[in-house]
């Protein structure tokens, strides 16, 4: 197909695509916040989970058929899902589905990101989809990928790997990449110590950002093939694609604006302080992810609440936020908070002062609080007249800070008992 024919095509290319969400791998940089849940159900954004994002995409997309594949402390990822995403439910050959590790081909669970798909090769023919997308839970951005998906077609890639310009100092955290004049991938090195700067740009660095458009056949191929090495680790990034570059068709496809050819959004909000800065960015006076775009909603489970609500006391001569995401059910009374998101259902009584902080749902900040710069976890009580974040020293006796001196709360630090999922 020539690249007009297959740009007239979307629809059908992503029709025949079926997307294999991962979303079981640990994400242990984020500490005490997936100690109980896995990665992809963190929430994010005042009232989504992280998951919402590549899954909203997939609907967008006009991909309708989502597989996620989960492992690792699962259940409120999978409550997640069930709740807010079974609106796919079938009627139009559309779905969610959730495989969790179930031990289909022998008795391990899923080793690598290869192994998880591998594990499920038999219900992905059962669907007989042209193309296989291959995504991660856990990032944050909006992609049409109908677009990678198309230019899959036009080039007639056996892979195409989503890619993206980062920070040099960055690179190694990532699969790193080169590409020539028509985008083939002529080198990728999983993590490497020293990665290989852009020849156009010494300050960075082309990384994978982990997503692929796979055509159906060769995955289920090459898949087949790794099985049955020893050798392999069963991953994407670290087997399958270096393998794949010296005998196979893989092309990069660069996550970039159109018109200014600049690189779009997206986070791998792998640790806590990228994790706080994504979602100040989102109470920046002109976030750099747009939520309120309607024409690419982010879907998420709807949960029944009373509007926020605001109580001015005549006392404290407080009771408001400003520059912060204030989510429904949240009651402000008395109390003054900035450039802070508020999640669902959050308490901050008189007296209190909250800023640069990201309050998870259910929180209650307790009279005469000061917290800057905090992570409050799902479900915490912040015990009457407590200061986070103004004395770090102190804050380290029983919370987590991090290097850049953001302080995470959870229930299990201050003896809550129970931990809210
Ligand atoms: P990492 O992010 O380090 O690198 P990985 O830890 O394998 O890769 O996680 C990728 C995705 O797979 C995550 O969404 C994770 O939850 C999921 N996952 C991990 N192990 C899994 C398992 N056993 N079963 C099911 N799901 C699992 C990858 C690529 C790099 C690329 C970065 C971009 O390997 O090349 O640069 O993603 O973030
Ligand atoms: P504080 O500890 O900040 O003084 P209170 O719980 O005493 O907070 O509430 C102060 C005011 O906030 C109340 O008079 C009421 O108007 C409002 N308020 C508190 N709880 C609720 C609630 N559940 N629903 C609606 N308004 C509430």
């Amino acid at each position: 197909m020539s690249p007009t024919q297959v740009e007239r095509n979307i629809s059908k290319l992503t029709a025949n695509t079926v997307a294999m969400v991962l979303a079981g791998g640990k994400g242990s940089r984020l500490k005490g916040l997936t100690e109980w849940r896995a990665k992809p159900g963190v929430p994010f954004g005042g009232k989504f989970r992280i998951i919402d994002f590549p899954m909203s995409n997939c609907i967008n997309s006009g991909i309708r058929r989502i597989s996620v594949l989960t492992q690792y402390k699962s259940h409120s990822l999978q409550r997640h899902l069930q709740r807010g995403w079974s609106f796919l439910s079938g009627q139009f050959g559309e779905f969610m589905e959730v495989l969790s590790a179930q031990q289909r081909t022998g008795e391990g669970w899923y080793e690598g990101t290869a192994d998880a798909i591998y594990q499920n090769l038999d219900i992905i023919r059962q669907y007989d989809p042209e193309y296989v997308l291959i995504l991660a839970g856990d990032h944050i951005y909006k992609m049409d990928y109908g677009k990678m998906i198309a230019a899959h077609a036009a080039t007639g890639a056996d892979i195409t790997v989503g890619c993206i310009p980062v920070d040099i100092e960055e690179a190694k955290a990532f699969g790193v990449m080169a590409v020539d004049e028509n985008l083939r991938v002529t080198e990728f090195a999983e993590k490497p110590e020293n990665p290989k700067p852009m020849a156009d740009n010494p300050d960075k660095a082309l990384a994978s950002m982990g997503i692929y458009v796979f055509t159906a056949s060769f995955l289920r191929d090459r898949l087949l093939e790794d099985a049955s090495l020893e050798s392999s680790s069963h991953d994407f990034g670290k087997d399958i694609l270096p393998t794949a570059i010296q005998n196979a068709n893989v092309f990069g496809f660069r996550f970039m604006h159109a018109n200014t050819g600049a690189p779009q959004y997206w986070r791998d909000v792998g640790t806590l302080d990228a994790y706080w800065e994504a979602n100040m960015d989102l109470v920046s006076v002109q976030p750099q992810l747009d939520m309120y775009d309607t024409n690419w909603p982010i879907w998420t489970k709807q949960e029944q609440l009373p509007p926020a609500k605001f109580f001015f006391d005549e006392d404290t001569r407080r009771g408001h936020a400003v520059d912060s995401l204030v989510s429904g059910g949240c009651l402000i009374t008395g109390a003054t908070v900035r450039r802070t998101v508020l999640f669902s259902n959050v308490r901050v009584h008189s007296y209190s002062e909250v800023e640069d902080s990201v309050v998870l749902p259910d929180v209650e900040i307790r009279r005469n609080c000061r917290i800057r710069r905090a992570i409050i976890d799902k479900g915490t009580v912040i015990p009457e007249g407590t200061e986070i974040g103004y004395n770090l020293e102190k804050d380290r006796e029983l919370f987590e800070v991090t290097e850049n001196g953001i302080v995470l709360v959870t229930p299990d630090m201050l003896g809550q008992g129970i931990h809210q999922l």
